[in-house]
């Protein structure tokens, strides 16, 4: 076997004007005519619109590439294109091999009939995705798209490429991932699947491989995560089976269910030998069962995750594309947003349904972390029109492309078949022709494509029910998307009364890194009203909404750039508010996975990591709010009640130190208590049953848990809101050091802080710990990684703040006004109106 790239130097033109120009590939039109200064950046102030014209226009791509005597001499040769994007045609030395029109597909064609020895060329025409959407548009006349153009639903292309509520409007086209040559005897391992049997402590591989073409003989291994390696082999045929029985297996666990950092996988590889190796597939897989369990219970029906017999509480986000430009997006990058998922100790990545089925290196990456992964099917929002066979049958190809090729991962958990597309039919009601072939696709064919793959956990959508219309917007049954606080504009602390059995979207926008604005505005520009930053904010009224929140709870700054500070804040409490009280109802509520992990362009969002990789403070509160040991605080009936989370399989014994403080740190009262949580637990205890003498304006509540003499949690709470307290202003000393690359940074406070910002002017590079309170007696140590910058640098580098730092208007009647004029929007007055209700249970059968 043969490999040969085609990676690398292309040319690329408009189709009607051949001024061939340099492009890379893999890679985009956007990003080369970017790269070659034929566009202006379309992350930057108002160009977006200005660039548009790319996507209406036409394009080719071509390069020559050698093929010699040997490679000729094969049997067959393959083309293999993992991902274009997504209309056109591709030739071979001016002969079509094949029509493309599907971005989610890998293609495999047999072209040697076009080769020559010698120089070979290959071209590949991009037609306008903008015209594609035309087209489809004028023959299916799809409902409206409140994200985008409309029709853009009849196309199996990135749906959100055409402008989203967080993402701008530039549908790319390229050849976006690897392209190259497999020369061969024609043999090829088409599949290769692995289920596998748990059964007294021993695990049965059930290997099946389907071979095209089979001749010679098959090498069959396993190689265990210490290093053994058993081998079998035979000749090869046409179908391959092969049971291996593991006697001592080692589970495959999540991160904090395993607490290691890197998980027990096993390597099954098989390859087809003849006079040489022919063809060849490796999967890691880690040996795990994975059930969703919706049995009926006390409150309805539980949706809950078993891992391994053991329910679990999920805790994560939900992940867009990498960038709106997906060529850019390489391992490198991957790899720093599944550590940025590490860090803030999720346990599930859902991989939303408006973007991509995600590169290998992603699911390998969350194998080997210990993330399970959600995957939705490229279906949201919208209508699409299934009851048209060939758009159907196109749809299908990607779907079992994508989850013949995903199916083996540990980290995968579920299959959900769209994103709101049910909650969404209210919109479509008169189009009856799209809702029942969407209907009886999501909850039977699908289900039955999906079934047959693999078995795995398969709900018809996101959110979901117990069928077709009946129960997915109940918060007893199914999994919730919940959007009353935001959109809805309802309080912060609305979610406590929303006992959902597992929240799958929520969600609450902040401004991005200072750094990222300065990327995208000037400074003229720094108004939330300016067209600039009207234009990188693309949910309705979305900047309003930030000052609504923010005049919720503070007053309203009085400098611009505050409200990235203010708005990062409320977003991570907003958030923290919600997952903590489905933490503290573990059991009744079974998982928390706020909207959204990532952006794809700088732009104010509701991701907790922006574009440019800066973490917000959602980002380093999910840490502390999402610790698998976790402790919080409620103020019920004037008593101070905390509830320690367990999430870990065995029980654990903790010392919790309570207090409560005055702002100059003096301690009105304390207390220790010694107790043990049972593992996958919570623990409901009282810290200070009697309140009187609590000074609601002058008190502070601290509360720390730690294990075996470690911190491992720590709550703070005040009685009033921070707009109606007097904190006095914290005056915050910091020390750096750096050594080996990593600064650390010591900090001192002389009165009780709130939200203490640690901020780099130019790294983006996460600290180790942000947003935190601090009081007088307590050191703060946060480190970074600065690389070879000296301690003079940092410490010029490094910013310090906290709330009393900033500077506010306090007229509060000119709040009020501005709140109820924002309220009054008629896009957030109906909104909120529709939220304000509860909606009732369903009623369950057995
Ligand atoms: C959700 C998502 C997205 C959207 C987000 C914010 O429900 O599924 O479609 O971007 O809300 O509005």
């Amino acid at each position: 076997m043969k490999v040969l790239s085609l990676n690398g130097k292309w040319l690329f033109s408009k189709l009607k004007n051949e001024e061939w120009m340099e492009a890379n590939v893999p890679g985009s039109n956007y990003t080369d005519l970017l790269r070659l200064n034929k566009i202006p950046d379309p992350f930057v102030e108002l160009n977006e619109k200005d660039v548009y014209w790319v996507a209406e226009t036409d394009w080719q791509y071509k390069r020559t590439f050698n093929i010699d005597n040997k490679m000729i001499s094969h049997k067959a040769i393959c083309l293999k294109c993992e991902g274009i994007d997504a209309f056109g045609e591709i030739y071979i030395n001016d002969n079509l091999v094949s029509k493309v029109e599907n971005a989610f597909l890998q293609y495999s064609f047999e072209i040697k009939k076009y080769l020559r020895e010698g120089e070979n060329e290959i071209k590949v025409i991009l037609y306008s995705p903008h015209k594609e959407v035309v087209e489809k548009q004028a023959i299916f006349n799809c409902p409206r798209n409140c994200n985008g153009m409309n029709g853009v639903s009849a196309v199996r292309k990135t749906q959100s490429h055409y402008g989203w509520d967080w993402g701008p409007n530039l549908p790319m086209s390229g050849i976006y991932r690897d392209i190259y040559l497999v020369a061969n005897s024609g043999v090829e391992i088409e599949d290769l699947k692995i289920d596998q049997t748990h059964t007294d402590g021993i695990v049965t591989l059930d290997i099946h491989a389907s071979i095209n073409n089979p001749q010679g003989k098959y090498v069959l291994s396993l190689t265990h995560p210490d290093g053994k390696i058993q081998t079998f082999e035979g000749e090869a045929t046409q179908n391959i089976n092969k049971k291996i029985e593991i006697t001592e297996p080692k589970l495959w666990w999540t991160k904090e269910l395993s607490q290691k950092d890197k998980q027990d996988l096993y390597t099954v590889k098989l390859e087809i030998i003849d006079s040489e190796v022919e063809s060849t597939k490796e999967k890691r897989i880690g040996l795990r069962t994975i059930k969703l369990d919706t049995s009926k219970d006390e409150y309805g029906r539980n949706f809950a995750f078993i891992l391994n017999g053991v329910q679990i509480f999920v805790k994560g986000a939900n992940w867009i594309p990498g960038d709106s430009l997906i060529d850019r997006f390489d391992n490198e990058k991957i790899k720093y947003y599944i550590d940025a998922a590490c860090f803030a100790n999720f346990n599930m990545i859902r991989v939303w349904g408006g973007g991509y089925y995600e590169t290998d290196y992603f699911y390998d990456l969350c194998d080997e972390k210990g993330i399970l992964i959600w995957q939705d099917c490229m279906f949201a929002c919208q209508a699409y029109p299934l009851f048209d066979e060939h758009f159907k049958e196109n749809a299908i190809k990607d779907i079992k492309f994508n989850i013949n090729r995903i199916k083996d991962h540990p980290s995968l958990a579920i299959i959900s078949a769209n994103n709101e597309i049910e909650a969404m039919t209210i919109n479509w009601i008169t189009r009856s022709n799209y809702i029942k072939a969407m209907d009886d696709f999501f909850y039977n064919e699908l289900k039955d494509i999906v079934s047959e793959i693999k078995d795995i956990p398969y709900i018809p959508g996101s959110p979901c029910g117990l069928a077709p219309h009946q129960g997915y917007d109940k918060d007893n049954v199914g999994d919730s998307h919940l959007w009353a606080v935001w959109h809805g504009l309802q309080p912060i602390t609305y979610y406590r009364k929303r006992f959902t059995r597992f929240c799958s979207e929520f969600g609450f926008e902040s401004m991005p890194d200072e750094k990222t604005i300065k990327y995208y505005a000037k400074e003229k520009d720094y108004d939330l009203d300016s067209k600039v930053f009207l234009a990188h904010q693309k949910c309705a009224s979305g900047n309003n909404k930030m000052i609504f929140y923010i005049l919720e709870r503070f007053d309203m700054p009085k400098n611009f750039i505050d409200y990235v500070y203010l708005s990062q804040i409320d977003q991570m409490l907003s958030i923290e508010d919600a997952s903590l009280n489905w933490r503290r109802n573990k059991g009744r509520c079974n998982g928390s996975m706020y909207w959204q992990f990532n952006d794809c362009w700088p732009v104010c969002s509701w991701s907790s990591i922006d574009y440019f990789g800066n973490y917000k403070a959602l980002h380093y509160g999910a840490r502390r709010f999402f610790s698998p040991e976790n402790i919080s605080v409620e103020m019920i009936d004037d008593s101070l009640e905390l509830f320690i989370c367990n999430d870990l399989i065995d029980n654990k014994c903790y010392t919790i130190k309570s207090r409560v403080l005055d702002f100059d740190g003096n301690i009105v009262k304390e207390n220790t208590i010694d107790t043990l949580v049972e593992g996958n637990s919570v623990l409901r205890v009282s810290a200070f049953k009697d309140n009187k003498n609590i000074n609601h304006s002058e008190n502070v509540f601290e509360a720390i848990l730690l294990r075996e003499n470690v911190e491992v949690s720590r709550c703070t709470y005040l009685f009033k809101k921070e707009k109606d307290l007097k904190l006095p202003k914290a005056n915050i000393i910091k020390e750096v050091k750096v050594e080996n690359n990593i600064a650390t940074i010591t900090l001192n406070t002389d009165k009780y802080a709130r939200y203490v910002r640690v901020f780099s002017k130019t790294l983006t590079v996460p600290f180790s710990d942000n947003f935190f309170d601090m009081f007088p007696d307590e050191e703060k140590i946060v480190t970074i990684n600065v690389g070879n910058m000296t301690s003079k640098e940092v410490e010029e580098d490094i910013v310090i703040n906290s709330l009393t730092d900033i500077e506010f208007d306090t007229n509060r009647l000119k709040q009020k006004w501005k709140r109820l004029k924002i309220l009054l929007e008629p896009v957030n007055f109906a909104n909120y109106i529709y939220n304000r209700q509860i909606p009732k249970d369903i009623e369950v059968k057995d």
